[in-house]
């Protein structure tokens, strides 16, 4: 069966690929085989876009994703529901919102559940950003909110990280956590429209400038989602780091960190909590003297 949705979803077959994403997100039969017969697309990029709840992640990706066409380019969007670690399914409610470009032959938009993969991404994501790019998409967004584990998850993943930002207090930006600071190649501060924007800007180049004795200096985009304002700058940025990068160490380093997840989740594929969990229960019953780290050992 995967073999001809294989096929298909190399011509660009829309129910092909969204048949193989389930397969994908489900381990159903047959997912390992097609993983490892897909073409590799050495010009696909993928760009992840995080940042706080609510700061207009979606508005700036169907902005963008209207750029992308304009210029002739397929792009695919993988939304990862952020609700909670214990939502089963994606829901799609907030989502929809992107419904502008649902219809576009150039378009493809896919929710994704976070399947209790704590704070972060959907446990598949890496896998199922391949299959987007054999499908011959030129960009694959990623849209996550930006807490906890799923901002590191995210840089892994992404060539180019876009950190969405609002305008805040001077106290607030202080306050930013460190790790959207850290992992951002493009910053933007959405909703623009709003008065303490220009301040807060200055504020960001304050707080970056001593970081650019080793790295490239990070753009900082104004952006107002809902009036498209800024997003040409935006689409700039994106391909000016798209050029910079995309021959780079960097590039390799980017795959070496989705192959070291990708081997770290398998290695932790055969253990499993609730048995862990047991033992463990019936060790502190029996009183026993519970050595935290022989106990650990069992498991190495
Ligand atoms: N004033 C103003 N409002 C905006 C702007 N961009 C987006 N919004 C509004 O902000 C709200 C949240 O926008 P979304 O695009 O859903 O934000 P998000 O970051 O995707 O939200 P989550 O996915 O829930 O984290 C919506 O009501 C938007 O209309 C902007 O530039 N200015
Ligand atoms: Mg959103």
């Amino acid at each position: 069966m995967w073999q001809q949705w294989l096929g298909e979803l190399e011509q660009g077959n829309v129910k092909a690929l969204a048949r193989s994403i389930s397969l994908v997100e489900n381990s159903a039969e047959g997912y390992e085989k097609m993983l490892e017969a897909l073409p590799y697309n050495a010009t696909a990029r993928v760009i992840g876009i995080t940042g706080p709840p609510g700061a207009g992640k979606s508005t700036l990706v169907d902005a963008l994703i209207g750029q992308f066409i304009a210029h002739g380019k397929k792009v695919a969007v993988l939304c990862v529901d952020p609700s909670s670690p214990f939502n089963l399914g994606a829901v799609l409610g907030d989502r929809i919102r992107m419904s502008n470009w649902y219809t576009h032959p150039n378009v493809y938009i896919r929710s994704l559940a976070t399947r209790g993969s704590m704070g972060g991404l959907n446990p598949r994501i890496i896998e199922i950003t391949e299959l987007v790019k054999a499908a011959g998409y030129d960009y694959v967004i990623v849209e996550t909110v930006g807490v906890g584990q799923s901002e590191i998850e995210i840089a892994g993943l992404a060539d180019t990280t876009v950190v969405v930002m609002v305008p805040e207090g001077g106290d607030e930006i202080q306050t930013m956590k460190a790790g959207l600071m850290e992992i951002a190649d493009i910053f933007v501060v959405n909703k623009s429209d709003r008065p303490e924007a220009d301040a807060f800007v200055k504020n960001l180049r304050l707080m970056l400038a001593p970081a650019f004795h080793s790295h490239r200096e990070v753009p900082i985009v104004k952006t107002i989602g809902s009036t498209t304002s800024g997003i040409d700058e935006l689409y700039n940025a994106i391909e000016q780091h798209s050029e910079e990068t995309g021959h780079s160490l960097r590039k390799s380093w980017l795959i070496t960190e989705r192959v070291f997840q990708l081997v770290q989740q398998h290695r932790m594929n055969n253990i499993d909590k609730e048995g862990m969990f047991n033992a463990i229960r019936s060790s502190l019953n029996d009183k026993v003297n519970f050595n935290l780290y022989r106990f650990a050992k069992n498991y190495f």
